[in-house]
């Protein structure tokens, strides 16, 4: 029997009016907004799934924090509420808070890379890491397992790492150049694909082989844990928030956009296991950067709310429904023969448009193209992950080719109903039907670095 999907475990106390809008005007907006749907305004929107990233509804205990919130410059209360917090999920020892993911990642990056140093190996390095790892004068090289590029057939953790190649990589490059293996925790890019505890244990038993550290990038690390729970032999009884803890044992730094797993609409961790020399390091270089070593970035209010949060997400009966939503809307697509990323990760439902239009060229950009007429449809806002995203090799200047070209549902957390994913289901499925008629995109304006957020693009004739 098919499994069912659970009910929510919260109930509405407040509710957000969104507008419904005609198709001719969103073919007007879409236009206005020089076809990236970033660049539209989220009032023209009728469903939002550009981001799961600080996009969720906060809990009634959440607001209430909110109230609590000390807006000291130095040494705020709300401050040591978090560090308490993330010290008891995380095990480890130091902690800074950032603005959000990105924040954390400008702070720290940079002070693991030297002359000698300059080459970061991940799972999959997510864009704006890669764009830190870059700024920071290294490189960034992506070491996942092939099953995660074979979107029709199903593998447990297609976010896992490709465990001969690291050490070949490695090898290659020479350890002593290595800055440090970057664990992507669920795997975004590649389709919020978890990674398994038996291959994070392998990846530790590298790095420690070689003398590397491992930072993990643990934005929707609740999500990861909950499907080692589901999917992992000797997990079943174990609680996420021991499997999380467990695989926070296996790194040495912990970053986090804590606006995902963190259930909050701002924020980001940075939290060094035992390294004291570099938690002074980017205690000093966050000054300048985020701001002064208690805050990072955040209002008082808002480490409030994510100390809150941080709990809420570890909650096995909210993480149940999160991921039934995504399932939901995965097995709708899935019986109307839509290609996806299979299984469903944990954030989103990954739209695999290389075989939806195919008669697109990469550098054309066919998920994007999928994501317009997907806009135009039904008012619903999906974001492209392929190589729109992925942009120009820094060496050659050339477009990258992504090895998928994805559209991604991405859904809020609390946010929508199992209704609203229906809608979302029906727009995509009739976008589906129809791609016959999609065609390709090129520039009219294209910005140096993450070009996906700014730029302009025009259908091609
Ligand atoms: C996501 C994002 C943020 C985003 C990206 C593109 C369009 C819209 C929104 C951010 C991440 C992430 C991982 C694994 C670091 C960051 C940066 N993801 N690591 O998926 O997924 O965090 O956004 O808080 O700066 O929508 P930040």
């Amino acid at each position: 029997m098919k499994q069912d999907y659970v009910a929510p475990p919260y109930r509405i106390k407040m509710v957000e009016p969104i507008k419904i809008t005609t198709r001719g005007q969103r073919v007007k907006f879409l236009k206005e907004a020089g076809y990236n749907p970033f660049s539209l305004r989220s009032e023209d929107v009728y469903i939002d799934l550009l981001t799961d990233s600080g996009t969720g509804a906060m809990s009634h205990h959440q607001w209430a924090a909110l109230m609590q919130g000390d807006e000291a410059y130095a040494g705020s209360r709300s401050f040591y509420k978090l560090e308490k917090t993330v010290k008891e999920i995380t095990g480890y020892n130091y902690f800074i808070p950032a603005h959000q993911g990105r924040g954390a990642e400008q702070v720290v990056l940079p002070q693991l890379v030297t002359q000698e140093k300059r080459y970061f190996i991940s799972n999959m390095h997510f864009d704006t890491t890669r764009a830190h790892v870059e700024l920071a004068g290294a490189r960034a090289i992506d070491c996942v397992v092939e099953a995660c590029f074979d979107t029709a057939t199903y593998h447990p953790f297609k976010g896992n790492f490709n465990l001969d190649k690291l050490t070949q990589l490695i090898e290659e490059k020479g350890a002593k150049h290595i800055a440090g293996i970057i664990m992507t925790i669920t795997n975004n890019s590649a389709g919020g694909q978890p990674v398994s505890y038996k291959n994070m244990q392998a990846v530790r038993k590298i790095a420690d082989k070689y003398n590397l550290k491992i930072i993990i990038d643990g934005a929707r690390y609740a999500e990861n844990a909950y499907f080692i729970k589901q999917r992992e032999k000797g997990f079943t009884n174990m609680s996420i928030r021991e499997i999380a803890k467990k695989t926070f044992d296996l790194g040495d730094i912990f970053l986090m956009s804590a606006k995902k797993d963190g259930l909050s609409n701002i924020g980001g961790l940075i939290v060094i296991k035992a390294d004291e020399t570099l938690y002074n390091q980017c205690r000093t270089y966050i000054v300048p950067m985020e701001g002064f070593p208690t805050y990072g970035g955040l209002t008082g209010r808002d480490m409030e709310a994510l100390a809150v949060g941080l709990n809420e997400a570890l909650d096995e009966n909210y993480m149940q429904h999160r991921l039934d939503q995504v399932r939901f809307l995965g097995d709708k697509l899935q019986a109307a023969g839509v290609p996806i990323q299979h299984p469903v990760g944990g954030h989103a439902v990954f739209v695999d448009c290389k075989k939806i239009a195919p008669h697109i060229p990469f550098n054309e950009f066919p998920a994007q193209a999928v994501t317009n007429a997907v806009y135009i449809e039904a008012g619903i806002r999906p974001v492209e992950i392929g190589s729109f995203l992925l942009g120009r090799d820094p060496d050659t200047n050339e477009n990258l080719e992504s090895p998928l070209e994805l559209m991604r549902l991405t859904i809020p957390r609390r946010t929508y109903t199992y209704k609203h994913l229906d809608v979302v289901a029906k727009a995509v499925i009739a976008v589906y039907k129809n791609r016959n008629n999609l065609t390709g995109l090129t520039f009219e304006y294209e910005p140096p670095v993450l070009r996906h957020f700014t730029a302009r693009l025009k259908p091609k004739k």
